[in-house]
């Protein structure tokens, strides 16, 4: 069992909750950030059981606070710092794109700037995205790939991962970046496609909800488990050298791909009809139409087709993907049929 000291900032998100159940249950002690509001919610950590873990600080914190970044890593003195916390949803960074800068970009450099001043021997994971390579350059995305990012989000995310290979080559930190494609499971926030997609389609299975409306459907993500993934981010901090590696399954599908099978695993067979804006899923068996598009889920700009190689994770680290996308679809409907049933809302 391990004796290490971490902070992961964003612990009330999908991987925060996921990296702290490793960590805890590799024996760390856990100190975990989140940001103060009217209601907080740790229904993430409550529903892996590990809320209420001894080993479990939470911390109340926000990254855009440089003062207060630096006070927290003084105080905790960790070995390693994980930094999840990002304004991290593509399509509201349209709409914020200076808050999503302050957060998802320089948010970052405060706790490079922290680890500089402090302890330089503090190990650093900084989560990029496989949305720094936007409009794509190579197919697949490999970690030499060049980057073209499409939003506001990954050129904040850029910002970051550019910041991290500063510091490392300027100051010898130990800063790892992993570029990680879309990872999903049950604790997955609902304003992303695959959970909206199963949380509909579980309303819908259950009659709580008649039609799920979407954006763009041809758009091809490559979407690996989130459980897996947060292994992976481990395992670059235990490396003999930092560097920059891609978590990925090297498999994409289309989000209309991913609407079949959500429903297919909750018992419905769909059929696609129309075209664009009058593209409609139906029901074969009822007749009704069960999936519509709206264009307000439609982007600015999008990225069409994300598809990564993570051959260098699985030679440097041994990490490896394990989950199908069948299996994870169906994973994630069985969670929210159960969910739904109970009434659950999150
Ligand atoms: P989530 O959106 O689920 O979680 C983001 C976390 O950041 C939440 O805990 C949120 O807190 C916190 N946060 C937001 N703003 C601040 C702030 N100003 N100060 C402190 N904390 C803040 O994201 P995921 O768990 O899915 O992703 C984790 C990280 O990995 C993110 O940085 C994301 O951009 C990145 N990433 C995710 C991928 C994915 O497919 N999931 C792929 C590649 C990268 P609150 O609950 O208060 O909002
Ligand atoms: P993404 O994930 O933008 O890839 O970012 P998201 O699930 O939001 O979108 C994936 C694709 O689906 C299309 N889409 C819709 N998306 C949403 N959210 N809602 C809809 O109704 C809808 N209809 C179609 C989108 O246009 C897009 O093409 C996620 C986030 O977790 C980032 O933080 C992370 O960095 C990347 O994955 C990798």
């Amino acid at each position: 069992m391990s004796n290490k000291k971490a902070i992961i900032t964003g612990i009330t998100g999908q991987d925060g909750a996921y990296l702290t159940e490793l960590l805890l249950a590799k024996g760390y002690e856990v100190h975990g950030t989140y940001r103060r509001s009217s209601s907080v919610n740790f229904w993430r950590l409550e529903e892996l059981g590990v809320a209420s873990h001894p080993n479990l600080h939470l911390v109340e914190y926000d990254l855009t606070d440089l003062g207060t970044t630096i006070s927290m890593v003084q105080k905790i003195q960790p070995d390693e710092i994980y930094n999840l916390a990002a304004q991290s949803f593509v399509g509201v960074s349209f709409e914020q794109p200076t808050t999503t800068a302050q957060i998802t970009g320089v948010g970052a450099l405060h706790l490079l700037e922290a680890i500089r001043l402090i302890n330089p021997k503090i190990r650093f994971y900084q989560a990029s995205t496989s949305e720094m390579f936007g409009k794509v350059q190579a197919i697949p995305q490999i970690e030499e790939t060049p980057f073209y990012p499409r939003s506001p989000y990954g050129v904040a995310k850029l910002y970051a991962h550019w910041m991290t290979v500063n510091y490392r080559e300027s100051y010898g930190i130990f800063g790892s970046s992993g570029i990680l494609f879309n990872h999903e499971s049950p604790l997955r926030g609902r304003e992303f496609v695959t959970r909206k997609i199963t949380d509909s389609v579980a309303k819908i299975k259950l009659g709580q909800l008649d039609c799920l409306e979407l954006g763009n459907l041809d758009a091809k993500r490559d979407w690996g488990f989130a459980k897996e993934y947060v292994e992976g981010m481990w395992r670059m901090l235990q490396a003999d050298q930092p560097d920059t590696f891609v978590l990925a399954t090297n498999r994409t599908e289309t989000v209309r791909d991913f609407v079949s099978m959500a429903f297919k695993g909750a018992g419905i067979d769909v059929e696609f009809r129309g075209n664009d804006v009058d593209e409609v899923a139906i029901d074969t068996a009822s007749g009704k139409t069960v999936m519509r598009i709206n264009a307000k889920f439609h982007r600015p700009a999008e990225v069409d087709l994300l598809i990564g190689n993570p051959e260098k994770a699985e030679r440097i680290l041994g990490w490896k993907p394990q989950t199908t996308l069948e299996q994870l679809c169906q994973m994630m409907v069985e969670a929210d049929l159960k969910r739904n049933e109970r009434g659950f809302s999150f």
